[in-house]
């Protein structure tokens, strides 16, 4: 890993903050070879399993976890024409065997319909089948022309979490796209991200669907990013990839399907909304640290402070928390700054004193500091432990609300959208949506706004003053 050498961007200058962070923190190194594709430092790597498994458990409450192949015969990926046309100029192809040129070209999977749905279309025969919900966790690939970023627009996109359903009915689709956002909603909780969710216009939902639901987030500088999306499929891919089922009457029917997809976005939203000007700050829940005890050494009762430090993490081990000690031969404020920059969120301070007085020092990386008896430890930091979490959710909620603006005059549009979201009444019709985008040089990201802090309701269209229009977001996105 690279010696920390200067100091971290500060974080209203993020662009250049979250490029440094990202090693910094020891999360990804961005100087593999290839365009668009990076690697995962290993502590990185531990954050990505902590977040993907609460993903997981979130989703095997009602889903089952699977694995279809990365290659997909050019015929499959062929036959949905929405969709070929949504993806032909991101897709990567297998042509050769070696020398040998293939007889049917190979598409590195950009997302996986068109490798999941001819299989199901075998698996369905009747209404007793239904529904079916699976999910896989794979790498996807999207010869992405917008300029990448790490973690955020990936050429390789390492950790797609896909999940694909089948239903009898449109409306019980419809019902999976609620519950689906349901459980995306508490995924974000879960890592105190703050979501906004709406309605993508027409022009903007995914290829092949009846309606898309995003799930978006607000970053520092103001810009949204979608970190999630679920998708109304109807019957465009069970018509195309012929999945029937046989209904109570014996009759034919074709699928209604939905799927929703969420990437190591989410990591970029987390850095990047609890981040600060030391470094990261991750919430305990998937911190691959947790507690990092530094020991505070005075020459005389080294041996002594050690055996102590030995036995809290002993203790700690046990009663569940992932905690390490720093024995490096360091200064302890160079700990510090290192545990800080990786945003282990408490560091516990272990020296003679408070051998003597029979505490600890904790610290939280908000730089919180109290002195707790050994004796109460377990229950104090239980009581931290909550604090952070309700701290990350304050903060980040706050982050939200002031950057989000209700516009109800054109004249304020830019300076609002310039600075974050905009919340406008929009009559639905494209001509206008235009025209805001014109004016703002940001996006229509959606109406059926789900936000708390927006109670939806109806006013005058502000481009053309018609009534009875929605509430609609615009934003500059990522
Ligand atoms: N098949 C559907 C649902 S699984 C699908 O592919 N939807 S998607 O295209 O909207 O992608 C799902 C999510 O993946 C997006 O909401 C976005 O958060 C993320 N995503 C899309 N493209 C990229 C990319 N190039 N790099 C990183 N994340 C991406
Ligand atoms: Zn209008």
């Amino acid at each position: 890993m690279e010696e920390d050498t200067g100091s971290l961007p500060q974080k209203n200058a993020f662009s250049e903050w979250y490029n440094e962070i990202l090693w910094r923190a020891d999360i990804m190194d961005v100087r593999y070879p290839v365009k668009g594709l990076y690697v995962w430092y290993p502590y990185g790597f531990g954050i990505r399993k902590r977040v993907y498994g609460i993903l997981r458990d979130l989703l095997d409450r009602d889903h089952e976890e699977t694995l279809f192949p990365l290659l997909i015969p050019e015929n499959e990926f062929m036959k949905e024409a929405e969709h070929i046309k949504g993806f032909e100029e991101e897709v990567y192809w297998v042509t050769h065997g070696g020398t040998t040129p293939l007889d049917v070209k190979l598409a590195l999977r950009p997302t996986s319909e068109t490798a999941i749905y001819p299989m199901y279309a075998l698996w369905i025969r009747s209404h007793a089948d239904l529904p079916i919900k699976l999910y896989q966790i794979v790498n996807t690939f999207r010869y992405e022309t917008k300029h990448t970023r790490p973690l955020i627009r990936l050429r390789e996109i390492t950790s797609f979490k896909e999940a694909h359903t089948v239903h009898a009915t449109w409306e019980e689709a419809e019902e999976q796209v609620r519950e689906a956002l349901a459980r995306y909603r508490e995924f974000y909780d879960l890592l105190c991200i703050p979501v906004l969710i709406s309605r993508r216009p027409d022009w903007d939902k995914f290829p092949g669907a009846d309606y898309t639901m995003a799930v978006d987030t607000i970053m520092p500088d103001g810009k949204t990013l979608q970190i999630g999306t679920v998708h109304h499929l109807g019957d465009h891919f069970s018509r195309t990839f012929s999945m029937t089922y046989e209904d109570a009457n014996g009759e034919q029917q074709f699928c209604q399907q939905t799927c929703y997809g969420i990437s190591e976005r989410s990591i970029a939203a987390l850095i990047s909304m609890h981040g600060d000007d030391a470094g990261l700050f991750i919430p305990p829940a998937v911190a691959p640290v947790q507690i990092i005890i530094v020991p505070i050494l005075v020459k005389k009762r080294t041996d002594e402070v050690m055996a102590a430090v030995a036995a809290l993490q002993e203790e700690l081990q046990c009663a569940g928390y992932r905690v390490r000690t720093d024995s490096r031969d360091m200064r302890p404020g160079a700990k510090y700054y290192y545990w800080e920059m990786r945003g282990v969120p408490i560091r516990i301070e272990l020296g003679p004193r408070d051998l003597d007085a029979g505490t600890v020092t904790v610290v939280t990386r908000r730089g919180e500091k109290s002195q707790v008896m050994r004796s109460d430890l377990n229950t104090s930091l239980a009581a931290i432990v909550e604090g952070i979490k309700e701290d990350l959710q304050r903060t980040a909620a706050e982050h939200i609300k002031n950057h989000l603006f209700f516009v109800d005059d054109v004249s304020g549009l830019p300076d609002a959208v310039g600075c974050g979201v905009a919340a406008v009444f929009w009559c639905g019709d494209r001509g206008c949506a235009d025209r805001i985008e014109e004016i703002t040089s940001a996006s229509v990201l959606g109406t059926d706004v789900g936000y708390e802090g927006i109670v939806v309701q109806e006013g005058d269209c502000i481009i053309c003053g018609k009534p009875h229009s929605v509430v609609t977001l615009v934003g500059r996105s990522y």
